[in-house]
């Protein structure tokens, strides 16, 4: 973070750039620095069974989590951010809901009801889930898709069967390279391409892989997937597929539009440790780990505080399961760092709380800012690593508020 990049962060928490005739909506819930066209459509709108969030687009929902519901370590289901791909999302009777377990290296494929996927022994996780994209909405020069900013994550306790345990009876046979993933959402267009993924058979083998049919001790909400949804802890959340109704395990590396044409980094660029190696190349590789990143949840942008009073600034940690181990906390724009003090540890793939007391002791603007690291070494970047889907977005970004 250099001295431009903070006086810029101060500049823009005026709300500059907002359009008038939606200052008053978008005030305190939108982040700065987005492209300015999310100033005059982004708004505060509530899906059926959830609370208002900022809508980002209405067909297919795009809804993210404003920061005051990313508080605490655990994200309530009704504020939960939504991303879908395609419009069609059929409101699932989990009475008639099947999933079929098959493919060409299954040799004892199988369709399964809700009864019979609760019949496994249950396994929970609490996993942060985190859009590629998110934060996106911050890439210079600005560049195309869903233009996220911070919200597009939250973390809860997941429960459900193993996939490794759905896969063993499905028969999985040695010979599986990947396992492809379907869900019961469809485009409007019959030539926009079904969104499917993949996974490593590796990562669909682990402990941690679950079939989720509970989200923080409830069914999962509609628009988070409901009957239920692939839980993929630690790797970001396009490969959580979500109204899960196929699962095929495969010989060949799959080629469809959702990996070889999308949800792809730069090969080599980024310091993660985990590759997708059958749909990797020179040129680009699939998104896997998440890197270390963290948010200031309080005090909020532009909020106004007292000089000589003390202050608690507050926040969530999170990383690709590696574990958080510090975050740095800075509250004079970058000219000094101290040890924040991290909260309760919920496993190594939950968001991990964080707090740090200052005392303002001048007027005028102040840049707090906020720097994760985790157990193997990884930590947030000054500088993003420019990508053309500005995935991986953990720029260490001002917060910055009013002494008064
Ligand atoms: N069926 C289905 N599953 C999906 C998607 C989708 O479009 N359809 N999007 C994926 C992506 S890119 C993300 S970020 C997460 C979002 O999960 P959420 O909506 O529960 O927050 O769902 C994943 N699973
Ligand atoms: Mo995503």
């Amino acid at each position: 973070m250099d001295r431009r990049q903070v006086l810029a962060g101060i500049a823009g928490a005026t709300f500059a750039g907002t359009a008038p005739r939606l200052a008053e909506a978008a005030e305190g819930f939108l982040s700065r620095g987005l492209p300015p066209g999310e100033y005059d459509t982004a708004m505060l709108a509530a899906l059926p069974g959830k609370k208002k969030l900022i809508k980002l687009s209405y067909r297919p929902p795009n809804y993210e989590t404003p920061l005051d519901y990313l508080r605490t370590a655990i994200t309530p289901n009704d504020a939960f951010f939504v991303r879908y791909h395609l419009a069609v999302i059929p409101e699932i009777d989990v009475k008639e809901w099947k999933l079929k377990v098959g493919g060409e290296a299954a040799a004892t494929p199988l369709t399964l009801t809700m009864a019979e996927l609760s019949a496994f022994p249950p396994a929970t996780v609490t996993a942060v889930c985190q859009c590629a994209g998110a934060r996106r909405g911050w890439s210079e020069p600005h560049v195309a898709g869903v233009e996220w900013g911070p919200g597009a994550v939250g973390n809860a306790v997941w429960k459900g069967a193993r996939l490794k345990d759905v896969l063993g009876k499905a028969g999985l046979r040695k010979d599986a390279v990947e396992i492809v993933l379907d869900g019961a959402d469809g485009p409007v267009l019959d030539k926009t391409p079904d969104f499917r993924k993949s996974i490593p058979v590796e990562k669909a083998l682990d402990d941690n892989t679950l079939i989720a049919y509970e989200m923080n001790g409830a069914p999962l909400p509609h628009f988070n997937g409901f009957p239920a949804r692939l839980i993929v802890p630690g790797w970001v959340a396009t490969y959580w597929m979500k109204h899960i109704t196929d699962i095929a395990a495969v010989t060949k590396p799959f080629d469809g539009f959702w990996m070889k044409g999308a949800y792809r980094i730069p090969t080599g660029k980024f310091p993660v440790l985990q590759h997708f190696l059958t749909q990797a190349n020179a040129v680009n590789e699939p998104i896997t780990e998440m890197l270390p990143n963290s948010l200031i949840a309080s005090p909020a942008a532009g909020a106004r505080v007292s000089r000589g009073a003390g202050l608690e600034v507050q926040g969530l940690a999170w990383d690709g399961g590696y574990g958080i181990d510090h975050v740095d906390v800075s509250t004079d724009g970058g000219a000094t760092w101290a040890d924040a003090e991290l909260g309760k540890d919920l496993g190594r793939f939950s968001f991990r709380e964080w707090r740090h007391r200052f005392t303002p002791d001048k007027q005028g603007k102040v840049a707090i800012l906020a720097r994760a690291g985790n157990r193997v070494g990884q930590s947030q970047v000054d500088t993003l690593i420019f990508n053309p889907a500005g995935y991986h977005n953990n720029v260490v970004r001002p917060t910055v508020i009013e002494v008064a």
